[in-house]
This record gives C-alpha cells, structure tokens and sequence, in this order.
C-alpha cells in the first residue's frame, strides 16, 4: 500500500490533504509536512490543504481555499484519522482517489487505500519514516510541522507509544531545521485571561469516590467566555492530570454545532478504550473519547470509570 501511495502521488497534478476535524498539532502537522515535501520534490504539482481550524494552532499557518472543481482529477490524503464522519471538509469524496494514513486503532470506513500503523506515538513520526524511505527530502519548515505533531500527541514524549523511534525520528527532525523553539513558545505561552480562565475551570472540578475528576462544559460556559469548542474540550482536559489522587479524569463539553456531548477521557496507566468504545467512542489506551447523547449520558461513563477504580 505505500509503494502505491507514493507511485499515486507520482501520478496525480493536483494532491489535496485532508485530516481530522477540530484539528490538533498531529492532524495539522501531517497535513502540512507532507504537503511540503510534496511540493518540494514536485515543485510543479498543485498541492493543497484543507479544513477548520482552531485558534489554539493557527500559529502553524493558514489552510488553502479551493473550489470543488479542483477535486475533479484529484488525490486525496486524509491524515490522522481513518473514520468518515471524522474527516474534515467532507468534499474529499469528489476526489477521484483517497488514501488515509493513520495510526489510531479505529477501522476505516473510507477507502480501502489505507496504511495504518497503530505502534506510532503519532502519524507525524509514521510520515516523516514514509518520506524517507521513499527518498523524499524534508526541509526544516516540513520538519517543524511534523516535529509538533509528535511533541503533542506523545505528550511531550512521555505516553505509551513513544519509543526509540519516536526519539529517534525526532531528533532527525531537529538535525533537519525544526523550530522546536517556535513550537514549544506556542504551546507554552498563553493570555492572562487565557490562564485566569482555566483557573475558573479548575476550581470546578468534580471527583468521584475511587478517583475519577470531571468537568461539565454545558453551554452556559461559552456564553460566560469567549471559547470555542476546541478550547474548551482539548484545552481544559489537562488541568485534571498529574494529581496522586486521580488515575482517570474526563472533561464533558457541550458542542452546540451538533447538540451532543463530548466526552475526553484520559488515564495515567489504566487501559480505558474499551469503555470509551462501549459509547461508541474510540482512541488510545489511556487518551480516548466518545460522543455522547447528553450529560445523563456522561454520567454513565463516570460511573463506568468509578466501576473501574473500585475493582
Ligand atoms: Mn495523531
């Protein structure tokens, strides 16, 4: 599948990136590295990229603006999620073919061109290996992308999947030009409002008997701030981990785009997918989420994960 990948990008004039919705630094360094050493080992092929965006990784630049037209004779790669309904800019479907490259564990429901390897810490390091085996160069803004995407979805390397590979993929990256001060100074700094927010946030935070803490995002919190969804459901998860007392925490954020609730749900050892996939959500052993119906809903997977602590 990688020999015809890379012999399909050979092939096509115009090669369209897509990624997930409500983007992370992996989805939208993929999206972006690749698209580079694309278009620096081909500098006459149209390459873009497309979706939302989040305020919180704007920094790393803009996506391109593109008429439907130009999905006529196209290639799409969809980086960093495997799942449809996931998939940001659902226009990928006028492509003429489409390839996914990813490294959750999520079956894929969206093309049988699909190169997933689930041993990655992030699809960063999975494309910057596929780049070199393929003997495409990667240069130092290429190599920024894909570093951040790995310093994010490794937590800063520390989780699970983060291996010698990772370290040394990475340190490639670096060896190549990557900004890693650019990276860690946007993800480091935040407003004094930004900092006062999440101390609000904080100060809300509810346990449970055996050590789960929570947060419930209801819609009053986005008339009380200036957040978006993003912000809010991936930015405040945080604030519950590194405490003795708490092995598992999840933070429920009202998303008023589709009138569901969204659960993140993250551990520091214990294996908690299958909870999160027995309400129809999915991700990785110890950083996963679902969508849910309602906050009575988000109730139940406390309880789940409360059931779970007891054992
Ligand atoms: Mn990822």
């Amino acid at each position: 599948m990688i020999k015809k990948l890379f012999k399909k990008i050979k092939e096509y004039d115009t090669i369209i990136i897509h990624r997930h919705l409500r983007p992370d630094l992996d989805a939208l360094g993929s999206q972006r590295g690749l698209a580079l050493a694309i278009k620096d080992k081909y500098p006459k092929k149209q390459v873009f990229i497309v979706g939302d965006m989040s305020v919180r990784y704007a920094f790393l630049g803009k996506m391109d603006e593109i008429d439907d037209s130009t999905y006529q004779n196209a290639l799409v790669i969809i980086t960093d999620v495997a799942v449809a309904n996931m998939v940001s800019d659902e226009r990928y479907k006028l492509a003429k073919e489409v390839f996914v490259i990813d490294h959750h564990k999520n079956s894929c429901d969206i093309t049988e061109n699909v190169i997933v390897d689930t041993s990655r810490i992030a699809v960063c390091e999975l494309i910057a290996d596929l780049l070199w085996q393929n003997k495409f160069v990667i240069s130092s803004s290429a190599a920024t992308a894909l570093y951040g995407g790995i310093v994010t979805d490794s937590g800063r390397f520390q989780y699970g999947e983060t291996t010698g590979r990772t370290l040394k993929i990475a340190g490639a990256l670096l060896d190549l030009g990557a900004d890693k001060n650019f990276i860690y100074k946007n993800l480091y700094t935040e407003s004094l409002s930004e900092r006062t927010i999440k101390n609000w946030f904080s100060s809300r935070i509810k346990t449970t008997k055996n050590g789960v803490a929570y947060l419930k995002n209801d819609k009053t919190v986005f008339e009380k701030f200036d957040l978006d969804f993003f912000n809010v459901s991936r930015g405040m998860v945080s604030l519950m981990a590194g405490i003795t007392e708490i092995p598992i925490w999840c933070n429920f954020t009202y998303d008023v785009l589709n009138d569901k609730v969204v659960g993140e749900f993250r551990s520091r050892d214990i294996s908690i997918v299958d909870i999160a996939k027995s309400f129809g959500g999915g991700g990785h052993d110890c950083a996963c989420g679902a969508t849910l119906k309602d906050f009575q809903e988000a109730d139940k997977v406390i309880a789940e994960f409360d059931k779970l602590l007891a054992k």
